[in-house]
């Protein structure tokens, strides 16, 4: 090799260790807070277009109990939230789904662990109340542990009452995270009546863009 030819070299294997460093860093950061996950994780998730009939035409993925059917294994019920004999009558997610989740006054409850990208994330899920005054909605929360291993917990959307099942509007996930982690990630998400309604939710599902 002459010595043009070996500077050539050098510079590629330098410019392909930086690269690699680059790939690498992400990684490291992420498991030194122990919270973050591999790509790898979201990547097997089982995807589908749950929201099809209404022109959105992403691919959701569910946390785990997610449908309520059998119960809510896994999920953090509080202060009287349970499973109830009720569905989503659109059946998105099974036709012979035949249970949900209420949520009385005082009362919240948290999912399962679902893995998240840093794309553009959204979550939806099917909602109804028992009365449609305006001072009654459903907070929307997502849980996590920052970069300092600390949990916290934002708020991502409220879900205005309505006595008819209905899906939510996407909820973005991203905007409040993009600062706080480094990559995908595990998260929970929390539900909280906010006002005297009592509230039924069914088939939660998340948008990871974990493919981003
Ligand atoms: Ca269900």
């Amino acid at each position: 090799m002459n010595r043009s030819a070996s500077r050539t070299a050098r510079r590629l294997l330098g410019t392909l260790a930086f690269g690699l460093a680059l790939l690498a860093a992400p990684a490291a950061a992420s498991g030194a807070t122990g919270q973050s996950v591999s790509s790898a994780d979201c990547l097997t998730q089982v995807l589908s277009t749950p929201f099809v009939s209404w022109l959105d035409f992403a691919n959701y993925t569910m946390p785990d109990g997610a449908s309520f059917e059998g119960g809510a294994a896994g999920w953090q019920l509080d202060d009287g939230a349970t499973v109830v004999d009720d569905n989503e009558p659109f059946h998105v997610h099974g036709a012979g789904d035949s249970n949900a989740l209420r949520l009385p006054h005082g009362s919240s409850a948290v999912s399962t662990p679902i893995c998240i990208g840093l794309g553009h994330p959204t979550l939806r899920l099917f909602a109804r109340s028992n009365t449609a005054l305006p001072l009654s909605t459903l907070r929307v929360d997502v849980r996590f542990r920052d970069l300092a291993g600390k949990q916290r917990s934002l708020p991502v959307g409220v879900v205005l009452p309505g006595s008819r099942w209905q899906p939510t509007l996407p909820m973005p996930v991203v905007v409040n995270l993009l600062t706080l982690v480094t990559g995908p990630t595990d998260v929970t998400l929390g539900f909280t009546p906010v006002g005297p309604a009592t509230w039924w939710i069914d088939d939660v599902y998340v948008d990871p863009k974990a493919r981003d």
